[in-house]
């Protein structure tokens, strides 16, 4: 009795068999497709626009750890109350307030730890770490 090949990998069929040799190559084919799509997005020094969500008094998610250069979009997701960012470190600034379904974005050149509140109800934190 033959014993089965490890991965479906491992095995391709011989020259005697064309349309085996063609559904291999097509797997084969796909395995890398699928790679071309998967390798940027693990490129983790990607600069890129970052999404920040506030939902129920909340920035989601409340710390952020981006690469230099990246833009940080906070996205207001509420029903009915404005929020801004307001940057409490030595150069601190505060943004406009956005209603919701309006967002603010902001780019971060520098390497740091930049914590914020919102304007209106600085119980609400969170921090962008920048590296
Ligand atoms: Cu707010």
């Amino acid at each position: 009795m033959q014993t089965a090949p490890p991965s479906d990998f491992v095995e391709f069929p011989a020259r005697s068999d064309p349309a085996g040799r063609r559904a291999a190559l097509r797997r084969l084919g796909g395995a890398l497709a699928l790679g071309a799509v998967v390798w940027p997005a693990s490129r983790a020094a990607e600069p890129a626009v970052v999404e920040v969500e506030i939902r129920a008094y909340s920035f989601i998610p409340a710390e952020l750890r981006v690469p230099v250069g990246s833009t940080v979009r906070w996205v207001n997701r509420e029903k009915r109350t404005a929020h801004s960012v307001r940057f409490t470190g030595p150069q601190g600034f505060e943004s406009p307030r956005f209603f919701p379904d309006e967002h603010w974005t902001h780019r971060f050149d520098q390497a740091g730890r930049f914590p914020y509140e919102c304007g209106p109800h600085p119980e609400m934190k969170g921090v962008v770490v920048v590296e």
